[in-house]
């Protein structure tokens, strides 16, 4: 007997008059590299702005120096929320040997922000766009000024304002390295 389950896997999908489907797209590791100069007067994430699509992971490495990836969110010492809301923040705490590793699986559609803990006021920064722009990473970095339970967020400090690529680069360009 020939059941629906049947016709449908066994390429029945036109004689079922349904369109055929597309396979779905793997999901992917998109890599960024924690960079430092000898010195360390010179640090950033490679790539600092990456476009994915929902359900890719990203693993950042340490290349040389000591670092976090740290999304911005009230959680992680009252920084600003700047990734979807409902989407899970992560704090890799500090990876300091070179090779170190830390992954996380994105989701949620919009803009994520995230942040090296211990430079980000020398502006390291990175933005990750998952399918499109939207949410709070969208919007203005003063957006929550004169909200009530906002009043503790830490503003983004100048140096990492200055370094995020715009989000209309990142969707046109996928993968945005530092000028
Ligand atoms: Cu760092």
């Amino acid at each position: 007997m020939l059941t629906r389950r049947k016709l449908l896997t066994a390429g029945g999908w036109a004689l079922a008059g349904l369109a055929v489907p597309r396979r779905a797209r793997a999901a992917r590791v998109v890599e960024i590299r924690m960079q430092s100069d000898p010195q360390g007067a010179e640090v950033w994430f490679d790539p600092v702005g990456v476009l994915v699509d929902p359900g890719d992971t990203i693993r950042w490495t340490v290349a040389a120096n000591v670092h976090t990836t740290t999304a911005y969110h009230p959680r992680n010492a009252n920084h600003s929320l700047r990734i979807p809301e409902g989407a899970t923040p992560w704090d890799s705490g500090f990876l300091v040997n070179r090779g170190s590793q830390f992954e996380v699986k994105l989701t949620a559609e919009g803009v994520y922000d995230y942040y090296c803990m211990p430079h980000e006021g020398a502006g390291m920064v990175g933005r990750i766009v998952v399918g499109r722009s939207g949410g709070p990473g969208a919007l203005p970095f003063d957006y929550f000024r004169g909200c009530p339970e906002a009043l503790d967020w830490k503003p983004v400090p100048l140096a990492a304002q200055k370094a995020f690529p715009p989000v209309d680069l990142i969707l046109t360009q996928r993968v945005v390295r530092r000028g």
